[in-house]
């Protein structure tokens, strides 16, 4: 039967802006304040797809979140009408209207992680909703992120929903942005690669001095235990703790993998040696050839690799067996990354083609092209399965498009996130988008 990797893409929501809440995240700091455009945040996503869904790739959407998210604010004590609850939160605490605010789930790498059906004990696909709990901003989504996730792939019989991790630090998850699969081919039993930041209960790891590391092996163990993975199909490894303190807040910030790559920087873990024979050995007996591909620092130095976010690219296999890499147009303009990729091109290894999209709106919050997709491997049934009302067509293309047009402000600060008027906006779009992807009531405004 033949297997799928389908990207499923965050459709950035109305609320786009620059809120300057991701504490080790340097874009996402350095733009604090800058004036954001929603709605070209949210066309520079669907052309991205578009582009996918042209190219053959199987493509789809995922929603955004209600926001402001107005129940948060409520039990955070701000009371009243809806309009009385925003203007109270803008006047007395800014910064948490500004988080209730925030457009954050459009990085959909940290909305689950997902085991494929042929890794799984029962031979379902399993999704674990992240928990985000680093920062107040993020760990809003999951509740949501559930709902919409169980709309979009709702079949028992081939999918299992398990809800976010307890949501303490120690249980801290950041989903698919930490995880990543290698396998011969899509259908077939992989190597499920875990890496995690620090550990919560274990004092021997050690740990970032300055920023802090979201992911934790606690965690990670958690969701392979939850998807019944196997001990044979999982590695699990440390990310080097000094990049993250270097601004590198996730792994998908170091390192991207698919199929049988892995293309990492020279400084992304510890006992990278050790983790490499792993994976070779594991993926081996799964009938693939792990293949490394290392970015020495000689070469592209971390400050570039976060500047250009070269890792957070997807890597994608093509019919013919080769593969494409989709950066973000950073990395053409900063010239050393740029000589890089022209060098790996050259090189005839397995990535024979670069590809470059404008993602500045995302890009200046620290979203590149691989935060803004969720990876799901599905064979023909399982795909069968999934509602296709979030699958990109040329028409749901056209729909999308018009939808954004005819919601999206193009210009948002910090001040018009306290205009009451934005809610009713926001809840008016979302309400259609529902009909427009067949998801049915999965907002907080659709069900109270
Ligand atoms: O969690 N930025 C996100 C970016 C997530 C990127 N995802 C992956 N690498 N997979 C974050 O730090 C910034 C929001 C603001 O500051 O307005 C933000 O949440």
């Amino acid at each position: 039967m033949k297997s799928y990797e389908v990207n499923f893409d965050g459709l950035v929501g109305p609320t786009h802006n620059y809120g300057g809440l991701s504490y080790g995240n340097v874009a996402s700091q350095s733009n604090f304040q800058q004036s954001s455009n929603p709605r070209e945040a949210a066309l520079q996503g669907l052309a991205k797809m578009k582009a996918l869904m042209e190219m053959g790739f199987v493509q789809g959407v995922l929603a955004p979140q209600e926001r402001p998210d107005l129940a948060g604010l409520r039990a955070l004590g701000f009371s009243g009408t809806d309009a009385q609850v925003i203007e109270k939160a803008a006047r007395d605490a800014m910064p948490l209207l500004v988080a209730s605010c925030s457009a954050s789930s459009m990085w959909v790498a940290n909305a689950a992680t997902v085991s494929p059906s042929a890794d799984t004990d029962d031979g379902r696909v399993h999704f674990t909703a992240a928990n985000l709990n680093c920062k107040y901003h993020r760990s809003i989504e999951h509740p949501t992120t559930s709902r919409v996730l169980g709309a979009m792939f709702n079949h028992q019989q081939h999918f299992a929903h398990h809800a976010a991790l307890p949501a303490v630090a120690q249980f801290g998850d950041e989903g698919a942005a930490n995880h990543t699969r290698f396998c011969h081919d899509y259908g077939q039993p992989g190597v499920e690669f875990f890496v995690f930041g620090r550990s919560a209960f274990d004092t021997r790891y050690p740990a970032p001095q300055k920023y802090p590391a979201r992911q934790t092996l606690e965690a990670s163990q958690a969701v392979a235990r939850l998807h019944g993975l196997s001990a044979e199909g999982v590695v699990y490894a440390q990310q080097n703790p000094a990049m993250i303190d270097q601004g590198v807040f996730h792994n998908d910030v170091i390192a991207v993998g698919n199929g049988e790559v892995l293309f990492y920087h020279e400084d992304a873990f510890l006992n990278t040696e050790h983790l490499l024979a792993e994976l070779h050995d594991k993926l081996g007996r799964r009938g693939g050839r792990f293949k490394a591909i290392c970015v020495p620092r000689a070469e592209v130095a971390v400050e570039d690799a976060v500047r250009s976010y070269l890792f957070n690219s997807q890597l994608l296999s093509r019919a013919d067996g080769s593969m494409l890499l989709i950066v973000p147009e950073e990395c053409r303009s900063n010239e050393r990354v740029w000589q890089y990729l022209q060098r790996l091109l050259a090189d005839g290894g397995p990535v024979a083609e670069v590809k470059v999209f404008d993602l500045k709106q995302s890009m200046q919050n620290g979203g590149g092209p691989a935060c803004l997709r969720l990876r799901v491997a599905l064979n023909e049934t399982e795909l069968a399965a999934v509602n296709q009302g979030v699958i990109m067509t040329p028409p749901l293309y056209d729909s999308l498009t018009h939808w954004v047009e005819k919601h999206y402000r193009d210009r948002m600060r910090e001040s018009d996130l306290a205009d009451p008027a934005l809610l009713v906006e926001c809840r008016t779009a979302l309400d259609e988008l529902t009909k427009i992807l067949k998801l049915g009531a999965v907002y907080p405004f659709q069900i109270n």
